[in-house]
């Protein structure tokens, strides 16, 4: 297609790397952001091997940032004992780059930073969106100016405004049932402690499961920090509830409390907590339509497609989004055939994904019993039965491996089976 005018609107993770993967391809790219700077939101992020090559090819430059590379994920139960490593020693071989560990506010002044030097990206902060001409393509800011392209999309986040309209009718997040705590502890008292120091020095993304909650950590920042999230459910909570969707918080009594018998390494984490933010998780099922029939506006990132961070792939998806639809821009002569066809390419695949942080959020939180023997049971063998996501050869190489530039059909696998038992009682969404 010949170069387009577009506009963006939502300067997330999804936003900016949009509008690199656009301007790359020759179009022109407005992208409106409501907040006047961006927040150091400390928290780290793992970013998978093909969104970390799609970054670089949109002239990111990951090389400069501190970052860990992840040596896979381990699975170790709420005693301590070990039971599974996912290694991801093949991964730069066998899918073109490394898994890294990257702390969120680096990875966003990457983005912006490449942003910034391309001479066809204007990025607009504190200017909010407040209403959708769906023919024009046309926005309106809350100053009362209004804006013209040929193309809109609205990576404006798990909030988005605008999903509802072009869904067609109302759409209300749904509560997961848990909440999440993003903890940031200094590595420097965990190097100090043999039982801890591992931890930094081993660049594993731990995850330690048990009865209604897990922890995960990862070292940052070329080892300075080591990022924890705790996930557990509301029932078993011992902090304030969370009313809105997150809030900051410094108290660590009740989380050392909420863990009090878990094995050392998780009590110490949480005893090492200062200030965290406790995010409330939520949801919605598959939309209907991520495109709005006028053809020229589409939903992109976490504002069609939020998901649990259980299988870290929030931010993955937003970049596989922006490599498809500029994929689609350039394999179609109009607008709506492209935007109908990143649809079709996307959505299966973002939802499956999506189910599947609900599939690990149940086994991860089992009580000690015959399903938790169960799972550990299946744990053990590379076959789709393993309840562990990446376990399963067939599925890392399908989520890894994806080529989102690739315009072609796509299979998607069977799920993982889940407990017989849930903690989720009656919730069960699959
Ligand atoms: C605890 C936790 C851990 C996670 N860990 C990982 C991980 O390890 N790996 C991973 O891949 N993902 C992870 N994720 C998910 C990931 O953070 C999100 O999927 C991703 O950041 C979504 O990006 P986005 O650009 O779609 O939305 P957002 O980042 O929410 O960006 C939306 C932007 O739009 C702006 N905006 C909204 N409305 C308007 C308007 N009307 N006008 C103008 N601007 C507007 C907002 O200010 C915001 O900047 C995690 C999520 C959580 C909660
Ligand atoms: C910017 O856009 C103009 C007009 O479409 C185009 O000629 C030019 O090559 C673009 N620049 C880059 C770096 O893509
Ligand atoms: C999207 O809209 C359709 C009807 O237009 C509705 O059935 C569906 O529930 C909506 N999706 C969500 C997630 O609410
Ligand atoms: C864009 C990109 O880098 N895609 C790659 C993703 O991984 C597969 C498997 O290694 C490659 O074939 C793609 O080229």
């Amino acid at each position: 297609m010949k170069p387009l005018n577009v506009l963006i609107v939502g300067a997330g993770i999804g936003g900016l790397q949009t509008a690199l993967s656009l301007a790359a391809d020759g179009h022109t790219v407005v992208i409106l952001e409501s907040v006047k700077q961006f927040l150091e939101v400390g928290a780290g992020i793992r970013v998978p091997p093909n969104s970390s090559r799609l970054s670089r090819s949109w002239g990111v430059d990951l090389e400069a940032v501190k970052k860990e590379t992840s040596r896979g994920n381990r699975f170790v139960d709420w005693h301590g004992q070990r039971l599974l490593d996912c290694a991801f020693d093949d991964v730069s071989a066998r899918y073109g780059a490394p898994y890294y560990f990257i702390h969120r506010a680096d990875l966003i002044d990457a983005l912006v930073a490449a942003v910034g030097v391309h001479q066809n990206i204007t990025l607009r902060m504190d200017t909010t969106v407040v209403a959708y001409d769906f023919d024009a393509p046309a926005v309106s800011t809350s100053t009362g100016e209004c804006l013209a392209a040929d193309l809109v999309i609205c990576a404006d986040g798990i909030k988005s405004a605008v999903r509802s309209a072009i869904n067609g009718s109302a759409i209300e997040p749904v509560d997961t049932g848990d909440v999440a705590y993003r903890i940031l502890v200094p590595a420097a008292p965990l190097l100090a402690d043999p039982e801890m120091r591992h931890l930094v020095t081993n660049a594993w993304a731990v995850h330690w499961m048990g009865p209604e909650g897990h922890a995960v950590g990862y070292p940052l920042r070329g080892g300075q920090l080591y990022n924890v999230i705790i996930d557990v459910t509301h029932d078993t909570d011992l902090g304030r509830p969370i009313l809105d969707e997150w809030r900051s918080e410094a108290d660590n009594t009740h989380l050392v409390a909420r863990f009090a018998d878990w094995c050392p390494e998780v009590r110490k984490l949480c005893a090492l907590t200062g200030t965290y933010l406790k995010w409330k998780l939520v949801d919605f099922s598959q939309l209907q339509r991520w495109v709005h029939p006028s053809g020229r506006v589409a939903l992109l990132g976490d504002a069609c497609h939020p998901m649990m961070p259980y299988l870290a792939q929030g931010a993955a998806q937003a970049t596989e989004d922006a490599a498809t639809l500029a994929a689609t821009l350039r394999a179609y002569e109009n607008i709506p055939a492209a935007l109908a066809a990143y649809e079709a390419q996307r959505k299966p695949r973002a939802a499956y994904v999506a189910r599947n942080t609900r599939v690990l959020q149940e086994w991860l939180h089992l009580y000690d019993g015959p399903e938790q023997k169960r799972r550990d049971e299946l744990m053990r063998r590379d076959h789709p039965d393993n309840p562990i996501f990446w376990a399963n050869s067939e599925r890392k190489d399908w989520l890894f491996g994806h080529d989102a530039m690739l315009l072609q059909p796509q299979t998607i696998p069977d799920l993982p089976p889940v407990p017989l038992e849930s903690v989720y009682k009656g919730r069960m969404v699959f």
